[in-house]
């Protein structure tokens, strides 16, 4: 009788610990005006769940919270499964964010995560915290969703050390929504880390506005986030410590993806690293031989990259402004990862895609916002910048392939010249011989311009095919795009990142992504007799067979001029 006594005293006595916790829980909740978790319908539900790894618990150290294994959507990273009576909602409210608003709204703002680094990153030991410089956040954006935007901070906010997060600073870049006015600030300020929005005022794009936060900051450090990422476990200490270990390393986290639909977190590849093509968009492609080699195959050492996506980096604040910070004229998007990529190599830095730090980000398909001016005026404007300052004669490969681009304005770039000289940086050839010789810019070659067959007077044509498909053959039009090719020193066809491509005898011939490795690329000029041999096939290239009359043919070599093709933009040698 006695022990069952004192045991129901326990009991009670427990449960009203947990009724009380529920009560505060609900009063902390009730405060905050939307958001999944601040949603009056869905707060007994939250009181439920499973503990969080962070932001609760820092408020409720570990352990307190009731431990009720239910887990909402969303978490461990899984994807959210929209009920069906909200399909059409979750449809219709697509366009807004160009992703899934309903399924993003869905979710606890500080969704679980797992640990999704490899084992030899967990076991790594960094220099203790306070050796390690702080760090400033500054996150812009324009017209972001209030789940997306908020996730971002409360995972900054719940997996790094707080020793280590100086503030974080939201630049608002001229947002026209409601939530992201004075609800954002008050809610901000509610949070255990110094958050500050700051307002451009007048919508000045995501470069300029990047340098407004850059410029209030007081980290030690800069760390730039797009507005809609998700920071896993332990993905500060690494990025922070190749900064201590030497401040002219820009260091990037891998970007895993978010999915723009069912918000799953899908983990992204450490064997991928950044270039671009000859259009100057930035491309991922696999991390060569030379540079696993390198890191004697250990994957997790940081890699070494040509270029950055642009959105997830810390770099030395000092630093920062010491290599130009940011070319102030570019505008709204784009451009400006490569131009400091280009920049930071050929000036004496580094960049690196530190493995053992992940950091999830929503990649779209499209842009939501709006593009004063038109997308195209403004790409064009920003990456023109870019080659009039970085790429000397490189250029070429750029204008050839965009007919019409030399035309657009660009604005004055003298400054940013003077920049390159001040701190006397290298060559753009420098940069393709020692930091990316595996570059889509052949850096020897002996013609870029169209390919003429001589019976046909017809030119070779891309027809704006991709990877796999046939190349095509068409009416020369002079203007480049489509109908530009280089003779690389490599003997291979290329235009873009697409090299010419026969694998049997007899073709077809094809267009395949350039791996620089000869073999089915490989093709020899003779600069008397005007053909291409295939070497592989020890065939010709020539004109139209029997059975196609728009793609070229290839078979034995007779020496006709239906085999003779002219090559434009021949150099002199
Ligand atoms: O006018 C604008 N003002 C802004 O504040 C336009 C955009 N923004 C904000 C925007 O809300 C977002 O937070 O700027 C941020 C980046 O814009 P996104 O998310 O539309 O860009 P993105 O993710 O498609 O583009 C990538 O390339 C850009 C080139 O300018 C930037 O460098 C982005 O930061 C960059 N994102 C990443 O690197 C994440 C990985 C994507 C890849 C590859
Ligand atoms: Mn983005």
């Amino acid at each position: 009788g006695r022990l069952r006594f004192q045991y129901c005293k326990v009991i009670i006595a427990t449960s009203m610990v947990w009724i009380m916790l529920d009560v505060f829980l609900l009063m902390y909740f009730t405060d905050c005006t939307n958001g999944p978790r601040c949603n009056p319908q869905d707060e007994l539900k939250h009181i439920s769940e499973k503990p969080r790894e962070g932001f609760l618990h820092k408020i409720f150290p570990k352990g307190l919270l009731p431990g009720s294994q239910t887990l909402g959507p969303g978490d461990g990273g899984k994807p959210v499964k929209v009920p069906s009576e909200r399909e059409a909602e979750a449809k219709d409210t697509f366009k807004i964010n160009q992703f899934n608003l309903v399924a993003s709204d869905m979710m606890a703002l500080n969704r679980t995560l797992p640990d999704y680094r490899m084992d030899e990153c967990k076991r790594k030991k960094y220099p203790p915290i306070t050796s390690l410089p702080k760090t400033s956040i500054v996150i812009v954006f324009h017209n972001e969703a209030w789940s997306t935007l908020l996730r971002t901070v409360h995972s900054i906010i719940d997996r790094s050390p707080p020793e280590l997060l100086e503030e974080i600073l939201l630049v608002d870049d001229a947002s026209e929504k409601e939530h992201l006015g004075k609800k954002l600030e008050d809610y901000v300020a509610k949070l255990p880390v110094s958050v500050q929005v700051i307002r451009t005022g007048s919508r000045v794009g995501l470069i300029r506005a990047r340098l407004k936060g850059a410029q209030i900051s007081k980290g030690q450090v800069i760390t730039f986030l797009d507005a809609h990422c998700e920071c896993t476990q332990g993905w500060l200490e690494p990025l922070l410590s190749e900064i201590h270990n030497d401040r002219t390393s820009v260091v990037c986290p891998i970007i895993d993806v978010i999915s723009d639909d069912t918000f799953e977190y899908i983990t992204g590849s450490d064997m991928t690293w950044g270039g671009f093509n000859w259009k100057l968009n930035f491309r991922w492609y696999q991390v060569p031989q030379r540079e696993l080699d390198r890191r004697a195959g250990d994957r997790s050492q940081p890699t070494r990259t040509p270029t950055m996506a642009g959105g997830l980096f810390a770099i030395d604040r000092a630093y920062f402004y010491e290599m130009g910070s940011y070319d102030e004229g570019m505008d709204i998007w784009g451009g400006e990862n490569l131009e400091m990529s280009f920049r930071i190599w050929m000036c004496g830095g580094k960049i690196y895609i530190v493995t053992c730090s992940r950091v999830g980000h929503v990649f779209r398909k499209t842009s939501p916002y709006s593009w004063p001016g038109g997308v195209g005026r403004i790409i064009n404007h920003n990456t023109q910048r870019i080659v009039e300052v970085w790429m000397d004669d490189y250029k070429d490969f750029f204008y050839k392939i965009n007919p019409g681009v030399r035309a657009t304005e660009y604005g004055d770039v003298s400054s940013r010249q003077e920049l390159r000289q001040k701190l006397n940086c290298k060559s753009f050839r420098w940069y393709l011989e020692n930091i990316y010789p595996e570059s889509q810019l052949p850096i020897d070659y002996h013609s870029l311009g169209e390919m003429r067959n001589k019976a046909t007077s017809l030119c070779l044509d891309t027809m704006g095919r991709k990877s796999g498909e046939k190349v095509g053959l068409e009416r020369c039009h002079g203007q480049g795009g489509n109908q530009v090719f280089s003779y690389t020193a490599k003997e291979t066809l290329q235009t873009d990142d697409l090299c010419l491509d026969v694998s049997s005898l007899g073709g077809p011939v094809k267009l395949f992504q350039c791996h620089g490795m000869g073999g089915n690329q490989r093709w020899q000029y003779n600069l008397e007799t005007k053909t291409l041999r295939h070497v592989n096939t020890d065939q010709c290239l020539g004109k139209p067979g029997t059975r196609e009359k728009d793609a070229p043919s290839i078979g034995r070599c007779t020496g006709g001029e239906d085999q003779e093709w002219v090559l434009g933009g021949m150099k002199e040698s």
